[in-house]
């Protein structure tokens, strides 16, 4: 049996590889997950399984269980077969547009579905082997969702949660899945299963009524004689780093520098995204080229940031949308721009946390337009960024974000004289009235930071009070 009473399964491991000139080193990566769970699991000598994100070599020795910020940390391999098939494939071409309401359309190959259950598998022998007698295990996102059906058949003994970061689709898109009975049966391996939105946490329990013939009852269903119980815990991020990240005179410094390299405009219009075709940079950039050509912003007054983090890049899809991007980028610069102002500063690269800091306290308007989005942390980290009350939230109704950063400047992407207009008066509100819709976004962050949604999650699993976090 293992030793861990607490044990988090997620794709990735949550940290990088750096290498040194003492060899390989692991730093641990920025992100809201596991500055949420760090606490947890070093409270507990938890173990975090996951892949490393380097393909494993035919012959190499399997890396050890190593220690970090007291958390354990145990590495899955996957040959770079398995990432081409489970990952790019099953995951990144299948689940992932299909989960986001298909806006690009899925591709399905039988070939994808056995390694994404081989994978599975893999992660469910380790988390067994890890596991403590009785213990909890906390699976994540759609890469892993036989994991609990599959960990349940190893370890009746264990309570497993499972939480989905991205939407979960309607009964007709889902019904489009090739094994989706499976698929069901894996997440009602768990005991609670955890959505973003309440809306998916429906959708899931009406799918177990029509597809397996359960019968759902208010939040839960019962299967093979246990409780299954579904709802939502949007996540957030860690407001505190953020709010001590922009406290630095450092951070405000480079604010004002931003501002004056892009040539002390009246007015920055920031996207920070993944380059990912969910994300609607293609809606925003043509919103900002027709506001250019109709004479309501002109260059030099305004100008356009857009930060897109290369992603997923061996992915057709995402290499299709990445020429699509950079053309029109192209197109608006070459008719607006002008010698040393271009309108789009396009950044196809990755920043440092203090970098994207600085840019959300530099940006007037901030632009977060996904056409579907399970939260979008982007907005919430730049509500979190504007201590000084200052800059206007441009958001889509199809973040999950918009259920409750109410106040900003709510938009439906698709329709592009609404976001057009949402633009425009994004960038002529009036300073009392910014203040006003940014205080109150900000005062909801305060209370509903990540370290609560670990909370509610652990506290819903029924197994927060024998944990310290
Ligand atoms: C999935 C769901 C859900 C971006 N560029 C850089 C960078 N980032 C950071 C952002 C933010 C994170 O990446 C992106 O989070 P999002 O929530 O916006 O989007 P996904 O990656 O699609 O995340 C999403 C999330 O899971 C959590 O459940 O909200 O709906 O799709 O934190 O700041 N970070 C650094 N450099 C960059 O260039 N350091």
């Amino acid at each position: 049996m293992g030793r861990s009473s607490f044990v988090v399964v997620a794709n990735r491991l949550p940290v990088d590889q750096v290498n040194t000139p003492q060899g390989r080193q692991w730093r641990r990566s920025p992100g809201g997950l596991v500055t949420a769970l760090q606490p947890v699991l070093a409270a507990r000598r938890g173990t975090w399984i996951g892949w490393t994100g380097a393909a494993s070599k035919p012959g190499e020795p399997p890396i050890e269980p190593f220690e970090i910020e007291d958390m354990i940390l145990r590495a899955v391999p996957l040959s770079p077969e398995e990432i081409e098939l489970y990952y790019e494939g099953f995951c990144n071409s299948s689940l992932w547009p299909l989960y986001h309401d298909a806006v690009e359309t899925p591709v399905y190959q039988r070939s994808w579905w056995e390694a994404y259950r081989r994978v599975n598998e893999r992660f469910a022998d380790a988390a067994a082997e890890e596991a403590a007698e009785g213990g909890v295990v906390w699976v994540q996102d759609y890469q892993l969702q036989l994991v609990p059906a599959m960990l349940r058949a190893r370890r009746p003994d264990l309570r497993i949660g499972f939480f989905l970061h991205i939407p979960f689709p309607p009964i007709e898109l889902f019904a489009q899945l090739p094994r989706r009975t499976e698929v069901l049966r894996g997440l009602l391996g768990a005991d609670l299963v955890g959505f973003q939105q309440p809306l998916a946490a429906q959708n899931f329990l009406r799918l177990t009524r029509h597809l397996l013939g359960l019968r759902p009852r208010g939040d839960s269903v019962e299967v093979d004689g246990r409780q299954v119980t579904a709802s939502a815990f949007p996540i957030s991020i860690d407001v505190a780093e953020i709010e001590n990240l922009v406290a630095t005179p450092h951070i405000r410094q480079r604010a004002a520098e931003i501002r004056h390299e892009l040539g002390d405009p009246k007015t920055i219009l920031l996207g920070v995204d993944r380059l990912d075709y969910t994300k609607g940079i293609e809606q925003r950039l043509t919103a900002f080229q027709e506001l250019l050509a109709d004479g309501t912003v002109s260059v030099p007054d305004a100008v356009m940031v857009q930060v897109a983090t290369p992603s997923r890049e061996r992915v057709e899809h995402y290499q299709a949308l990445r020429v699509k991007v950079e053309r029109e980028v192209g197109r608006i610069n070459g008719d607006y721009g002008r010698v040393g102002v271009p309108a789009v500063h396009y950044l196809h690269q990755s920043y440092s946390r203090s970098e994207l800091a600085a840019l959300y306290c530099a940006a007037d308007v901030m632009m977060v337009t996904p056409l579907r989005d399970g939260m979008n942390l982007v907005a919430k980290e730049y509500v979190a960024a504007r201590a000084d009350l200052g800059g206007a939230l441009v958001l889509s109704e199809f973040a999950g974000a918009s259920a409750e950063l109410r106040q900003a400047f709510l938009v439906n992407p698709h329709d592009l004289d609404g976001l057009k207009d949402a633009l425009v008066r994004a960038i002529n509100v009036d300073p009392i009235e910014a203040n006003r819709r940014m205080r109150a976004m900000r005062r909801h962050l305060r209370t509903h930071d990540v370290r609560a949604w670990a909370r509610s999650f652990l506290t819903s699993l029924g197994v927060l009070d024998t944990m310290t976090t």
